[in-house]
This record gives C-alpha cells, sequence and structure tokens, in this order.
C-alpha cells in the first residue's frame, strides 16, 4: 500500500508529456477547459528528438504556446511544480524515460501508455516505483481520470463522450478496471446509472501493472469523495482474491460493486487467451466466474451478468442516497469548446467555399489520381508522356494517334540550337553562374508571338478566317490592310527553299492519322499565297501545330466545339512549345556547365553605339 497523503489527481494537478503527442495533449486541455481549470494540466512536454522549442495548442477559444524540451532535466528544472509524468515513449524507450523521470523527487505519479514492455523490465520498473514512493498507471494502458480535474492522456475518448459522460465535474462512484476500453464503457455505464465517476484509473491490460486494482482500491476507501467503488476486473491473476480478503477483514468498508469479465471463456473448449497479456485463465481460480462467486461471498455486490451491471450500480447508489449516507454531486453545465475544424467537417456539421479548386488530380487517397485514372493504370497501359499530357491538359483520354502526336510535337520542338532566343537567353543565363531553375526560367520568357509563343494566336487567326468562310487571299489581304502579321507564318532561316523537316514530317503525321484537317489545308493554301511574296513566309513550326491541334481538338471525337474553341481561348497550345523547348533549354544549361563557360560578355565591337551629340 503506498502512501498517499495527498490525492493522487486534483484539478491543479499539473502533468509533463513525454512524447510528441500533441492529439492527447490537446484532448487533455480541452478536457481541463471543460472542467473549468485555470490553468493547463499540461505544463511542458518532453521529446528528446528536437531541440527546445515551443509547440501551440487551443485553450478553449485561445491560442496557448507549451514548451517542449529535448532534455528531461531542463524540463524538471523549469517546472516543479509537475508532479505527474505521462509517458508516451514507446515499448523501446518507455524503460529508460520511466526510470529517468523517477530520479526526479517531484513526480508522484507515471503513466506508461506502452504496449509490449519486456515483464522483467516492468518489474524492474515497479521495485523502483515502490522504493520511491511514486505510483505507476500502466504499462498497456491509456492512463485515468478524476471527473472535473485532470486526465491522462486519451482517457474518456474525444469530447463528445466526455460531455455525454458528465465526465467534466465530479460524481461520487471510483472505478478501476484494467482495460481503457472498458473504461470509457464504465463511465458511461456509471454516469447514466449514478451521479457520476469521481475517479477511473485503468491498470493496464499486462499481468505485472504498476499499481493494482488493491492500490487503487484503498486509496478509494481512504478517499471521503469516493462513496461508491466499482472493480472491473477480468479473467486471469488472483488480484482479485486480495479484494475479497480486503473486504472480509473490513479494510473495504465502502459498498463495492464488482464483476470479471471474461465469463464466456469456459464455452470453449480450449484456454482462452483474451486481449490483454494478462487476460487468461492459468487455473480454475482465475477463472471470471470464479472469481465473481468469491467476490459476491466476501460482500461485493456482484452482478448476475456485465448487462446487469448497470441496474446494481444504480440501485447501491439510491440506497445509499436514501439512507443518507450520500448526497448527489450538483449537475453543472460545462462551458463550450469550440469544435476543431477537421471533426466539425467529418461530422457534417459545418461547411465553407473551397479557396482551390482542381479538377484535374487527386492526391488525397491511397494512389495519385490523373483526371481520374489511377497511377498504376497510366503506367500499366504504357500511357506515354502524350497520354499524361491528354489526362492532365485536356482531361480526356485521346485516342493513341492524338498522343502519338502530342509527343511528336514535344520531340520536334526540343530545339533548335543555340541561336534562338530562348536558349541564347538560357547559355547567358547558365554562363553569369545562375541555377537550373533560373536558367530555364530566363529562356522561357522569351517564348511570345516572335518567338515560339505563336501557337494559340495562329490558331486563332486561322481558325477564325476558315470559320467565317474567307478565301485564304482575302485573309491575306486583310491582315496585311489591317497591319498584322499571321502568327504561324515566316521564319529567319527556314524557307520555301531551305524547307523545315520539322513541318514536313508533322504534316505527313497529319495527313496519315488525322480523321480530318480542314484547317491545315486551309492553312497550306494561306501559305502558297505569302511564300508567292516571300519564300521565308512558310507555314512555319508553331503555325503547323497551332492549326493541327486545331484538326485534332475538333475532331478527335472528345470534345464539343465550344471546348476545343475554349483550350484555344486558354492558351494551351503555347504550352506544348513551352514543354517541349523546356528539354532543350535545360540541355543547354548542362552543356554549358559541362563545358566550364566563363561569365558572357557582348564583345563590343557587336554593338553600334549611336549616342546623341555631347550637350
Ligand atoms: N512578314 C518569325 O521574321 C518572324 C510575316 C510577314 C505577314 C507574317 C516573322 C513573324 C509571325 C510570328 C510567328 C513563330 C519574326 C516563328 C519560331 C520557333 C523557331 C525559331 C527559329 C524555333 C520572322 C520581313 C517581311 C516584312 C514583314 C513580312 C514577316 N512575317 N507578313 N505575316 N507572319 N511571324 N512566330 O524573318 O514588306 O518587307 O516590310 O513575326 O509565327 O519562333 O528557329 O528561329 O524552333 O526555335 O525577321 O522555329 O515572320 O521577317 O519581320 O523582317 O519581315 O515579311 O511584314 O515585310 P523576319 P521580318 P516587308 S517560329
Amino acid at each position: 500500500e503506498k502512501n498517499m497523503n495527498r490525492p493522487l489527481f486534483t484539478n491543479t494537478t499539473r502533468a509533463i508529456v513525454w512524447g510528441m503527442q500533441t492529439k492527447a495533449v490537446q484532448g487533455m486541455l480541452d478536457f481541463d477547459h471543460v472542467c473549468r481549470r485555470t490553468k493547463p494540466s499540461v505544463v511542458a512536454m518532453i521529446y528528446p528528438f528536437t531541440g527546445d522549442h515551443q509547440q501551440k495548442f487551443y485553450w478553449g477559444h485561445e491560442e496557448i504556446l507549451i514548451p517542449c524540451y529535448k532534455n528531461m532535466a531542463d524540463c524538471m528544472k523549469r517546472h516543479p511544480d509537475a508532479d505527474v509524468l505521462i509517458n508516451f515513449a514507446s515499448l523501446r524507450s518507455a524503460y529508460e524515460s520511466t526510470i529517468e523521470t523517477m530520479k526526479y523527487p517531484q513526480i508522484r505519479s507515471i503513466a506508461i501508455i506502452a504496449e509490449g514492455i519486456p515483464e522483467q523490465y516492468t518489474r524492474r520498473m515497479i521495485r523502483l516505483a515502490n522504493e520511491k514512493g511514486v505510483y505507476l498507471i500502466g504499462p498497456a494502458t491509456v492512463g485515468g481520470l478524476k471527473a472535473g480535474c485532470f486526465k491522462i492522456g486519451h482517457t474518456g475518448g474525444m469530447l463528445d463522450n466526455i460531455l455525454m459522460s458528465k465526465l467534466y465535474r465530479p460524481g461520487s462512484v471510483a472505478y478501476v478496471s484494467r482495460s481503457g476500453g472498458m473504461s470509457n464503457e464504465l463511465n458511461n455505464i456509471i454516469s447514466r446509472n449514478s451521479d457520476g465517476v469521481y475517479e477511473g484509473i485503468a491498470i493496464g491490460g499486462d499481468r505485472y501493472p504498476g499499481t493494482t486494482f488493491t492500490d487503487h482500491i484503498f486509496r478509494y476507501e481512504k478517499d471521503p469523495e469516493a462513496k461508491v467503488i466499482v472493480l472491473l476486473g477480468e479473467v486471469g491473476g488472483i488480484e482479485e482474491y486480495y479484494i475479497c480478503e480486503a473486504l472480509k477483514s473490513k479494510r473495504i468498508t465502502k459498498p463495492l460493486i464488482a464483476w470479471c469479465i471474461g465469463t464466456c471463456a469456459s464455452m470453449f473448449t480450449s484456454e482462452v487467451q483474451f486481449g490483454h497479456a494478462g487476460s487468461h485463465a492459468d487455473n480454475d481460480r482465475e477463472t471470471a466466474v470464479a472469481k465473481n462467486k468469491a467476490l459476491k461471498a466476501a460482500g461485493a455486490f456482484v452482478p448476475n451478468s456485465f448487462d446487469e451491471l448497470g441496474d446494481l450500480i444504480h440501485s447501491v447508489f439510491v440506497d445509499l442516497v436514501q439512507s443518507g449516507q450520500l448526497t448527489p454531486k450538483p449537475d453543472l453545465l460545462p462551458p463550450s469548446v469550440p469544435m476543431d475544424y477537421d471533426w466539425a467537417r467529418e461530422l457534417g456539421l459545418i461547411r465553407k467555399p473551397a479557396s482551390f479548386m482542381t479538377s484535374i488530380v487527386d492526391d488525397r487517397g491511397q494512389e495519385l489520381l490523373y483526371a481520374g485514372m489511377p497511377i498504376t493504370d497510366v503506367i500499366k497501359e504504357d500511357m506515354g508522356i502524350g497520354g499524361v499530357l491528354s489526362l492532365l491538359w485536356f482531361r480526356k483520354r485521346l485516342p493513341k494517334y492524338a498522343t502519338k502526336f502530342l509527343e511528336m510535337v514535344l520531340m520536334v520542338t526540343a530545339d533548335h540550337g543555340p541561336a534562338v532566343s530562348g536558349a541564347h537567353n538560357t547559355i547567358v543565363c547558365a554562363r553569369a553562374g545562375k541555377d537550373l531553375v533560373s536558367c530555364l526560367a530566363s529562356g522561357l520568357l522569351t517564348i511570345g508571338d516572335r518567338f515560339g509563343g505563336a501557337l494559340d494566336d495562329a490558331a486563332r487567326q486561322f481558325s477564325a478566317a476558315y470559320d467565317t468562310g474567307l478565301h485564304p487571299a482575302d485573309f491575306v489581304n486583310k491582315m496585311r490592310k489591317e497591319g498584322q502579321l499571321i502568327m504561324g507564318i515566316g521564319h529567319r532561316v527556314k524557307s520555301l527553299n531551305n524547307p523545315d523537316m520539322r513541318v514536313v514530317l508533322l504534316k505527313e503525321y497529319v495527313k496519315e492519322h488525322f480523321p480530318a484537317s480542314p484547317l491545315l489545308d486551309y492553312a497550306l493554301e494561306v501559305e502558297k499565297i505569302t511564300v508567292s511574296k516571300k519564300p521565308n513566309l512558310i507555314l512555319n513550326v508553331d503555325g503547323c501545330i497551332g492549326v493541327a491541334m486545331v484538326d485534332l481538338l475538333r475532331h478527335c471525337g472528345c470534345f464539343t466545339l465550344e471546348e476545343a474553341t475554349e483550350f484555344i481561348e486558354n492558351g494551351a497550345l503555347n504550352g506544348l512549345f513551352v514543354l517541349g523547348r523546356s528539354l532543350g533549354f535545360i540541355g543547354h544549361f548542362l552543356d554549358q556547365k559541362r563545358l566550364r563557360q566563363g561569365l558572357y560578355r557582348h564583345p563590343w565591337d557587336d554593338i553600334s553605339y549611336i549616342l546623341p551629340e555631347a550637350m
């Protein structure tokens, strides 16, 4: 029997939490708040894997910071008022951290949550705890709580459970159980059949619990506020017989209601191991049936079955009230605690317009989806980069000839030498020592009407002319009159006499594979007129891709005319050049690095200086 001059927990208890258990800590703070505590029960956290820092939590409606220490000594020194340590360390480190905790006399109780600690380690911890007079709760437990005062970690479950079981204010019934899960059930049963829980401890399911049923029942016996004691034992072990002895010898005088779960074990033909490490009967004395019988014979109130436990608690409670031995504790309304946003959303209680919307990709589930297609299918079905592009840009699985065309576009636009504006910029930037992203961006920024960015406007201009039935010659004249260049026409070096093989290849592919290509045909008629004026006014690579993409979008069967037009209005087609040419720009960047090219300075003799006369 441990020496306990003051109660284990009060509404001023301060605890240290070992482990980065932010959910558990928030649960404790919410409990504190509904209990109308003035100060948070968690004073600090210890987590050896990060440096000293502060963690943000809610305290009711406000936000507070709780310090988190790397080192236990620092934490103890800074928080001498903490007398509970809640140890969330894993089974590998729980032993060491518990032993370390017991070096600090300020700590009077330690809850050990980890399951699976080797029994020899547990026994050593218990030995030391007994020497030091420390209360160990656990291992393998959720912990325990004192209604209206303090709760350990996740005990009591979520806030709605705590409110339903009225754990925010003390009742008169103190219980002890092995199981954390069953302690929730007890909170519920007790709150429905009496004035509520006073205190409840789950000692844990291991064969060697740090403190026992007897330790806690003796504590309750001495505590004038605990009027009724409930013991929820289970199959396995013989501790319930010590309680029988204590009842018989009148060391327990308060009404004790007891039930050992696991009475169904006799229905099995072989020995049964229940969920807890200690819950199996090695002999007849350890069965739940035998222990229930002994408890009844010793003077405990024992129901006929677990189902009747609530009724029995009710009748014992009512008898105590009627005989004047118990005055029911008053009922209070708890203050409200704001519900966590995520939880409220999950319950469907709130909604909020999303700041972002997406209709192309979903990375939330087990598998990444591109326009609804799982990434494993994308790979399995060998969709290729053209298939991925069709899913992410056009949200459709385009036919194979179309995705092949997209890939061909990326291949033919990948590079056109170091002299073009974009590659030049990339090279100059690389030679100024800049990084890949900067050099790529510098090259991409040159893409526009004159260089590589004429695809969308070519598509717009040619389709507008074609759709209004304008003869190609009239279109050329109209553009000249308006003083506008025809996008997709003209090239600096390619011409009628020096044809662009990229355009030749693209045209051949379209003719062979596309179901229809009226706009390309129209553009080729326009080209006949422009080259007759100047041989370099060919349908260039931008123009050819632009009009071919209109033919593809309009005639592949996947889009309406409006949808096809919208892609072009939104500037999708220039994206093809941007994407393709990024391959080349990155190549140029790497090339310059490989060639160790120094800072570029443009030679003076290549600059014509035409300054105004000196004034
Ligand atoms: N004239 C491309 O010009 C270039 C005319 C025209 C009517 C036209 C010019 C142009 C439209 C935009 C376009 C994409 C600037 C080009 C590309 C990717 C690339 C690049 C590479 C790669 C070339 C001479 C005479 C003038 C002009 C007339 C010219 N274009 N008339 N419609 N479109 N095209 N951009 O050679 O009477 O003498 O005053 O803006 O499609 O960027 O490899 O380099 O893969 O990297 O400098 O292929 O055509 O010709 O401007 O001196 O004009 O022809 O009005 O007439 P140039 P200019 P005039 S593909």
